[in-house]
């Protein structure tokens, strides 16, 4: 039933099957390691214990798709002309995709199993508060790498995971033990140092977290950390050994469209909202916002090093949102020679009446050319 929905990968587990979980969960944020994510916080009770969520549960099925990508991932964060988008939002967006086939997977389980076996069904992707990882290595889809999430012996690093609570008693399947032995290709690659430990994060370091999830301006060290990585990262997730049994995504809504592999920073930059939603609708990255999604082209036009983008930064100087203000500054010291920089900062600066931007404007004229932090 899971494969001719698409899925890859199926295994069942228990409600009581991740003990350690609640604890870990439990430091994680006690190390504050979930920066704005208010969310995990608010439902960490339930998130820890399934039955909390759902007090009838008794079987949890983990399904796993592969999404694979067709070639090397990271090509295009070499190319300082372009923007690195993460394999995972190259098309559409995998919670609709999961949530479609999981309802029907659903529906037709309940059917088959009867109503006399009382098989209740609900099913959870991503943004439910269910630990997915740790269930899914229980269910023997993989186990939690180094880098934390979950690598399949089968597949690799690129599996989306998706969950089915069920009343209904099934046989449970064996948990996958580590497989990571000495290796720490993982943690070696973050380009911003995000792991305080094996097996654990710092999201707040995360350039996924930065670029996805957080939504004022982004801590000035960590900026050109970020490369030209505008939606995402995929470091860790790419240099894992066990890629090499991966497969490119057999889903065509999960494989890449040529318009999203190396799109040019200069016609992101010029998006206004109506074209933002329209290039990405039915995409992961439609729900950051124009706003946010052009603060991070911005940051990838001032790591560019390639002075030819300042004419894509200019219009964002007067742009009404703080945020791609700010954002556009920063992208303007790293690359306008310091006269230029300092006769647009005469023109703009005085006028600025957010406390946040003028200081981006103030730590411009501190810098030298391309000192800017
Ligand atoms: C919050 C979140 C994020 C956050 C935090 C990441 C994280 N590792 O938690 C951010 C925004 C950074 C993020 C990024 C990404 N995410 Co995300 N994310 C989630 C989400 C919604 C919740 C994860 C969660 O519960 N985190 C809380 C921590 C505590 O849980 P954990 O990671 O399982 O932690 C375990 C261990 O690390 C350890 N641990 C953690 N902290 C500590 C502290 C101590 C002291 C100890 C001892 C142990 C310990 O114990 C925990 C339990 O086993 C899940 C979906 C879901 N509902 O599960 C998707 C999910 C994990 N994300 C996913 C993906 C694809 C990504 C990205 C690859 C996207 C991208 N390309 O940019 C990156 C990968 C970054 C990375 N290396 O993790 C997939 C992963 C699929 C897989 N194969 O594992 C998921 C499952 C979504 C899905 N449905 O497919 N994500
Ligand atoms: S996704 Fe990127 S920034 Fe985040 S932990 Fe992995 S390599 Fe580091
Ligand atoms: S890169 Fe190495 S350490 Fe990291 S998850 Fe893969 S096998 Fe484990």
């Amino acid at each position: 039933m899971a494969k001719a929905e698409g899925f890859d990968v199926v295994g069942i587990t228990s409600p009581d099957a991740i003990q350690t979980a609640p604890a870990n969960l439990k430091a994680f944020l006690q190390a504050g390691n979930h920066g704005t994510m208010n969310w995990l916080a608010e439902t960490a009770k339930r998130r820890g214990n399934p039955r909390m969520l759902w007090r009838k549960v008794r079987s949890i099925a983990l399904f796993g798709l592969n999404y694979g990508p067709q070639g090397d991932p990271l090509a295009t964060l070499a190319d300082q002309q372009a923007a690195t988008i993460s394999v995972y939002a190259r098309n559409r967006d995998y919670h609709d995709v999961i949530k479609g086939a999981l309802k029907r997977i659903g529906s037709r389980f309940a059917a088959q199993a009867g109503p006399k076996a009382g098989a209740g069904i609900k099913v959870f992707v991503d943004t439910a508060p269910v630990m997915e990882k740790p269930l899914a290595a229980a269910a023997g889809l993989g186990w939690q790498g180094k880098h934390t999430n979950l690598v399949s012996r089968q597949l690799g690093s690129w599996l989306f995971l998706g969950a089915m609570f069920t009343t209904a008693d099934l046989p449970v399947d064996e948990p996958e033990t580590d497989h990571c032995g000495s290796c720490r290709a993982c943690l070696d690659i973050c380009p911003t140092d995000a792991f305080p430990a094996p097996y654990q994060i710092d999201a707040r370091r995360c350039i996924s977290y930065l670029t996805i999830e957080h939504k004022g301006p982004i801590e000035r060290a960590l900026r050109p950390l970020m490369g030209n990585r505008i939606f995402g990262c995929d470091d860790c997730l790419a240099v894992c050994p066990w890629n090499k049994y991966a497969q490119a995504a057999a889903e065509v809504k999960l494989q890449a469209r040529d318009d999203l592999m190396a799109p040019r920073l200069a016609d992101l930059a010029r998006l206004d909202d109506a074209g933002f939603r329209k290039l990405f609708s039915g995409s992961p990255i439609k729900r950051i916002g124009r706003n946010r999604f052009i603060r991070n082209v911005l940051i990838a036009i001032g790591n560019s090093a390639e002075p030819e983008l300042i004419g894509a930064i200019r219009s964002h100087l007067g742009d009404p949102d703080p945020l791609v203000r700010g954002a556009a500054v920063w992208a303007l010291s790293r690359l306008a020679e310091p006269a230029a920089f300092g006769r647009q900062a005469q023109a703009h600066a005085g006028g600025e009446n957010d406390a946040g931007v003028a200081g981006e404007w103030a730590a411009g004229l501190a810098a030298g050319p391309g000192e800017a932090l």
